[in-house]
């Protein structure tokens, strides 16, 4: 009895405990504005980062670790570190934060107990949905698909949609040539279990030599931007064209960079027919509409035009992976809105800045029969009250024309930067602020991206040597001056 009522007090006292912590840090993060500039303190990483990274790589390899974040301390652009570092952060979480930290209405989403039971209940979306849920896919995501996708399949991670998005494709491509309404065989039916054909047929996804789709096994056969990624993982024989390499800057290379996307179209055509002659038919094309982790390469809307009439021609589906490009960071909520294809897509899929992930897609790529594309989650309503939020700002505060605008202004600057220090940089390319400057050499490259984190601006290399902007959309004119300021003053110290 006695030990019984200690323990309900020693609860209740937790319980007061971590409710006064909870209002503390609600009252603190809603009361943060963001800091004037960049300050910082300590070498990057300082003294407590670099002794949790060493706890942290007793129980894991953390060498990818940069350094660890205060999340109730940062505000808006900037991240700070657990040193006290307050950091201009124009890489935001590799292109995923679209409003900066701790905006206030993503903070408001969860102080209604609504939209509390939605993220503490999360359901297996394809069994057993809230009653909300058909609602909401239909006034959030659906409100935002590209021009003419009127489906919607939601998933984790933008791997697994990728992932998934395959085998959308290949169950689409064996309708076709099975028929509409033709049953599986048994021969499929048994063969499927064991690997073999017909029930598993050779198929694939042609992609891009600098492609990223992400790490899973079927997604890592089309990723090949760097090896560390994908040595000693087994792949799929499956084509691989070469991507546009344009020379800059783009409007006094026009006939090089034309004849540029037609060698890279021909080889494209070219490696469909081998595919078919071989047995192994293409049935689908992954594309970025900006190449992200290969090196910010882009391509012309040309060039993407051209791509969709070969995949027609040829009856491949054409897949565009907006998982880093989505969600407004070029000026347009989809990267592709800028290429005026003449038809909409097979599929587009989607994640980062859109806080789930998923794909957007035609009626044709949805599988007649339930449990083919499947999984416990399936996604995640918390997620998508998120970016019911994030939607709503974004409109509110056009930031797709802040985007504009800063970008704009970026791309002078990074311009400028490039004509002062013709040695050093070159290749300003990009739109909105999804921009990107090379270096002369990768050495270079590294040292700028680590003396600008010293000055306070945290960014990102892509490829082997440029230097990624991925800011978060409420990234304005005031914040590209801090940045340019200290880009220069980088430019001037480095040798
Ligand atoms: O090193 C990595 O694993 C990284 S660094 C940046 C990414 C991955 N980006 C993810 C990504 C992407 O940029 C594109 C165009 N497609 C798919 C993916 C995979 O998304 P996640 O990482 O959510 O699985």
């Amino acid at each position: 009895m006695w030990l019984k009522s200690l323990g309900v007090v020693a609860v209740r006292t937790e319980i007061q405990r971590q409710s006064s912590l909870r209002k503390i840090c609600r009252t603190f993060a809603t009361q943060l504005s963001e800091p004037q500039g960049p300050s910082v303190k300590t070498e990057v990483p300082g003294p407590k980062s670099k002794a949790l990274l060493q706890k942290l790589n007793s129980l894991q390899n953390a060498g990818s670790v940069q350094l660890f974040a205060d999340y109730e301390r940062s505000y808006g652009n900037y991240l700070q570190d657990i040193d006290g570092n307050v950091l201009l952060d124009i890489y935001m979480q590799i292109s995923s934060i679209p409003l900066g930290y701790n905006h206030k209405e993503m903070l408001n989403v969860f102080k209604n107990d609504h939209n509390l039971t939605t993220l503490v209940n999360r359901p297996a979306l394809g069994v057993f949905p809230g009653e909300e849920w058909p609602n909401k896919l239909q006034n959030v995501l659906m409100a935002v698909a590209p021009a003419g996708l009127d489906h919607v399949t939601t998933m984790m991670c933008g791997s697994c949609s990728n992932e998934n998005a395959f085998k959308n494709i290949f169950i689409w491509y064996q309708k076709k040539q099975r028929g509409e309404a033709a049953p599986f065989t048994q021969q499929e039916i048994d063969s499927c279990l064991i690997n073999q054909i017909p029930g598993a047929p050779k198929l694939s996804i042609l992609s891009f030599l600098g492609a990223f789709h992400g790490r899973t096994l079927g997604c890592l056969s089309t990723t090949h931007s760097k090896y560390i990624h994908k040595i000693d993982i087994p792949s799929y024989d499956w084509p691989i064209a070469p991507f546009p390499k344009y020379r800059y800057p783009l409007e006094d290379n026009v006939r090089e960079n034309a004849q540029e996307d037609a060698r890279c179209l021909a080889e494209v055509e070219s490696l469909i027919e081998l595919y078919a002659k071989k047995g192994i038919p293409v049935a689908g094309i992954i594309i970025e509409p900006i190449q992200s982790e290969g090196g910010d390469n882009e391509a012309s809307p040309e060039f993407f035009q051209s791509l969709q009439k070969i995949a027609k021609k040829h009856g491949s589906a054409l897949l565009i992976d907006e998982v880093q490009t989505g969600g407004g960071p070029t000026g347009k909520l989809w990267c592709h809105e800028h290429f005026n294809l003449e038809s909409p897509p097979d599929v587009v899929t989607f994640s980062k800045k859109m806080q789930l992930g998923g794909y957007y897609h035609g009626a044709h790529m949805t599988p007649s029969q339930p449990y083919r594309v499947f999984n416990t989650w399936m996604g995640d309503p918390g997620k998508l009250l998120l970016l019911e939020s994030i939607l709503k700002v974004i409109k509110q505060e056009s930031l797709l024309q802040n985007v504009q605008k800063a970008g704009a202004k970026l791309k002078k600057g990074l311009i400028q930067a490039q004509n002062d220090f013709p040695h050093m940089l070159n290749s300003t390319r990009g739109r909105g602020t999804f921009l990107a400057i090379n270096c002369s050499n990768t050495k270079l490259r590294d040292d700028v991206v680590a003396a600008l984190k010293q000055k306070g601006i945290l960014s990102g290399g892509c490829g082997e040597l440029g230097i990624r902007f991925r800011p978060a959309l409420i990234f304005e004119e005031k914040h590209v001056d801090i940045f340019l300021d200290k880009f220069n003053q980088v430019l001037k110290e480095v040798k």
